[in-house]
C-alpha cells in the first residue's frame, strides 16, 4: 500500500535532504513512510498509490475553498498563458492590494514576497529601520518562518524535530531576538521596563498555530499594543496562518477591530495565494512606505506580486463570503465534536484547542496554554493516531504541533469518513506500544 511513495522517498533522499523540500512532511516525528500526493480535488488528496483521503491539512493552509477550485484553476490557466511572470507591474497584483487594503481598514499599503518568512523578515527590518533599535522580541513556539532571527524557540518543523535552534544562526543574530513565554503579559511588561529602549518590535502569531493551536489570552494581544505604544516599539502581528482564514479581515478582525486596536504591521501568506506562492507585509503608509523605492530600507523579489499567484489570491479572496466562513467555523465545530467524543469514549486524555476555525488536538489531560504545555503533550500517542487515521483515509498534518485545516469544500460525506475512522484511531492514541 506505500510501494510506490517508499520507491520515491528513496529516490527523493538520494538527492534532496532527508527527501523532502520542508522537514515535517517526512514523517520524522510519526514514522513512517510519507504518501507522495498525485493530485488533490475539493476536501479529498490522491496519493500515488491511487489512495484517496479526506483531507485537513489544506496544503498547510492555502486550500480554504479545497483544492483545485475550478474558478481558481481557470483563472490561474488564463494568467500563466499570458506568461508565468513579468518581473514587471501588473494588473492582478494592483488588485490583490485593493482587495487587502479594503478589507483590512489599517492596511494601507501591501507589498508582497514570494513566502511568510520574506514578509516577517520584511517587517522586521522595517521595525529595526523605524524605531533605529535591533531588539526583537518573539514567543516562545511561534513561529514566524526560518530567517535566523525567528529560528530561536521557533514552532512547526523545529518543534516537530524538538530542535531548541538551528546551527548556523550565529550567537551574534541570536542575541538580537529575546524570547519570552507566550501569554506571559507580565513577563513582557518586565521586560520592556528593563530595556524598552532598545526594543524595535514584539512579533506574535495573531493566534500562536506552530505548537499546535493555542488560542491568545483574552486582551493578551491588546496588551502588546499598549506596551509597543507606550515603549515606541512596533506590534507585528503574524497572520500568515490567520489572515483571511478566520474572518473576512482574519484575526485582526476578530478581536483589534472589536476591541479597537491593530498592529503596526500584518504579514500574510497561505490564503492570500490561492495555493501558489505569494505572502505580504502589510500596514500603515507610514511605516510602510519606508520601503524602497518610496523610502530607503530595501527589500526585493523577481517573483514578488507574480501575475499569477496574485491571480490565484485574488480569485480566492473573491470566493471568499460571509457564508463560506460561517461553513469554515461549522466544519471545524463538527470535526472537533467527532474527535472529541471518540477520544472520550476510548478514555484518552486529550485537549481540543480552537481559534476560530483553526483547532487541533493534544494527547494531554492539562490545559496548553504554551510551549512549555504543548511540549508535554504524548508525540507518541500522537503519533499512533495520526496512522490509524491515515489507514482510515483521513489525511492528517503528521506533527502534534500543527494546526489542523477544513475548507468550504468539505461534505457530509467527509464528516463521516472521519467519524468512521476515529474509533479506531483513538483506541490506537490510548495503546501504548512500550
Ligand atoms: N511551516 C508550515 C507548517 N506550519 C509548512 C509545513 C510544510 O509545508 O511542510
Amino acid at each position: 500500500m506505500t510501494a510506490r511513495s517508499g520507491q520515491l522517498f528513496d529516490r527523493a533522499r538520494a538527492v534532496m535532504p532527508g527527501g523532502v523540500s520542508s522537514p515535517v512532511r517526512a514523517f520524522g516525528a510519526v514514522g513512517g513512510i510519507p504518501r507522495f500526493v498525485a493530485s488533490a480535488q475539493g476536501s479529498r488528496v490522491t496519493d500515488v498509490e491511487g489512495r484517496e483521503y479526506v483531507d485537513l491539512v489544506g496544503g498547510w493552509g492555502p486550500a480554504i475553498l479545497g483544492h483545485a477550485h475550478p474558478a481558481v484553476v481557470a483563472a490561474v490557466q488564463e494568467a500563466v498563458a499570458r506568461s508565468a511572470s513579468f518581473g514587471a507591474p501588473c494588473l492582478p497584483e494592483l488588485e490583490l492590494a485593493e482587495a487587502i487594503t479594503a478589507r483590512v481598514t489599517p492596511v494601507e499599503r501591501v507589498r508582497f514576497t514570494s513566502s511568510g518568512t520574506e514578509a516577517v523578515m520584511t517587517a522586521v527590518r522595517l521595525a529595526r529601520a523605524a524605531t533605529g533599535r535591533s531588539t526583537i522580541v518573539k514567543f516562545a513556539g511561534c513561529y514566524h518562518g526560518h530567517a535566523d532571527a525567528f529560528l530561536v524557540a521557533a514552532g512547526s518543523g523545529v518543534a516537530t524535530l524538538g530542535l531548541p535552534d538551528s546551527p548556523g544562526v550565529t550567537p551574534h543574530v541570536a542575541a538580537d531576538t529575546v524570547v519570552l513565554p507566550y501569554g506571559d503579559l507580565a513577563a513582557v511588561e518586565a521586560l520592556f521596563a528593563e530595556r524598552g529602549g532598545s526594543i524595535a518590535a514584539v512579533l506574535t502569531e495573531a493566534v500562536p498555530a506552530n505548537m499546535g493551536v493555542v488560542p491568545p489570552p483574552p486582551g493578551y494581544a491588546a496588551g502588546l499594543r499598549r506596551l509597543c505604544t507606550a515603549y515606541g516599539a512596533l506590534l507585528v502581528l503574524d497572520e500568515v496562518m490567520t489572515g483571511f482564514r478566520v474572518s473576512p479581515t482574519g484575526w485582526w478582525g476578530l478581536e483589534g477591530a472589536r476591541e479597537g486596536w491593530a498592529p503596526d504591521l500584518f504579514t500574510y501568506g497561505k490564503v492570500i495565494g490561492g495555493g501558489l506562492p505569494l505572502a505580504a507585509v502589510a500596514g500603515p503608509a507610514a511605516v510602510m512606505d519606508l520601503l524602497a523605492p518610496a523610502g530607503p530600507v530595501y527589500q526585493a523579489g523577481t517573483l514578488s506580486g507574480n501575475p499569477a499567484a496574485a491571480t490565484a489570491g485574488l480569485v480566492t479572496l473573491g470566493l471568499l463570503d460571509d457564508d463560506s466562513y460561517a461553513v469554515l467555523d461549522a466544519r471545524a465545530r463538527e470535526v472537533e465534536a467527532l474527535v472529541t467524543a471518540a477520544l472520550s469514549e476510548a478514555g484518552v486524555a486529550h485537549r481540543l484547542n480552537t481559534a476560530g476555525n483553526l483547532f487541533s488536538v493534544f494527547f494531554t489531560a492539562d490545559p496548553v496554554t504554551d510551549y512549555d504545555s504543548a511540549k508535554r503533550q504524548d508525540t507518541a500517542a500522537f503519533g499512533r493516531f495520526f496512522h490509524a487515521m491515515l489507514d482510515g483515509g483521513v489525511w492528517l498534518p503528521p506533527s502534534a504541533f500543527e494546526a489542523w485545516f477544513v475548507s468550504t469544500a468539505h461534505t457530509d460525506a467527509d464528516l463521516e469518513q472521519i467519524a468512521a475512522a476515529l474509533p479506531a484511531a483513538a483506541r490506537a492514541a490510548g495503546v501504548s506500544a512500550g
